[in-house]
């Protein structure tokens, strides 16, 4: 198999995101299937790649690569062009915080594994959704405020950077929730980077396990 392989999943928001940086950076990639309901991602298998039972993993040059933010960087450093950060320290870290918004504090949250979690403490189906749709909602209003300033047509301005690459798989989970999407400015912004063929290829419906 050609590498780098990505092992994702088309519905796994983290691995949308590396998809799209590879797609960016014109790498071509293979990709390895684990279907999260079906529980393929605690397989030994996959354990043996990621410990954590989380995807994506990217195999490259003979290394295992997990969380996507790392990955991500990875890919920034070994393929320079486009950037996916600003070169100003400022602006970078400015993107960092709206990237990590979503990597860190919203999309864990709502993950499968912790919704399971909640599932097992007894709450009902209504509660779960719930917990869902505040966490990500809290998210993108945070995300929204950060860039309420930026003139766009991306998050933040004429370049797309790390920070679009988590909001837009963000977005898909939204509306997965069914979340009132009440932040024209993110889906412009949604609007825009779909225009591109590096996201739109690498969209959860235009993967070869999309169902
Ligand atoms: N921080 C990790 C998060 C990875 C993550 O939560 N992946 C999800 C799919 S998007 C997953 O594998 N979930 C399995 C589970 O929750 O059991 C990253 O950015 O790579």
């Amino acid at each position: 198999m050609p590498d780098p392989v990505l092992h994702g999943f088309f519905r796994s928001g983290a691995s949308y995101r590396v998809r799209i940086a590879l797609n960016l950076k014109g790498v071509a990639y293979s990709q390895v299937s684990h279907h999260l309901r079906k529980g393929e991602h605690r397989s030994p298998a996959f354990l043996a790649l990621n410990p954590q039972g989380l995807l994506p993993a990217l195999e490259v040059n003979g290394a295992v690569l997990t969380q996507s933010l790392a990955i991500c960087d990875y890919l920034d450093e070994v393929y320079a062009a486009p950037a996916l950060l600003p070169a100003d320290p400022i602006r970078r870290a400015k993107v960092r915080a709206a990237a990590q918004v979503i990597a860190c504090d919203t999309h864990p949250v709502q993950n499968l594994k912790i919704l399971d979690r909640v599932r097992a403490l007894g709450v009902g189906e209504d509660k779960v959704t719930g917990w869902a749709v505040q966490a990500i909602e809290e998210g993108l209003d945070a995300f929204d405020r950060l860039i309420a300033d930026e003139a766009g047509p991306y998050s933040f301005g004429a370049a797309v950077t790390l920070a679009d690459l988590c909001l837009v798989p963000q977005l898909v989970n939204a509306r997965r929730f069914g979340v009132a999407l009440r932040w024209p400015k993110l889906l412009e912004v949604e609007e825009a980077c779909l225009a591109l063929d590096a996201f739109r290829r690498a969209a959860p419906e235009n993967q070869p396990d999309a169902e």
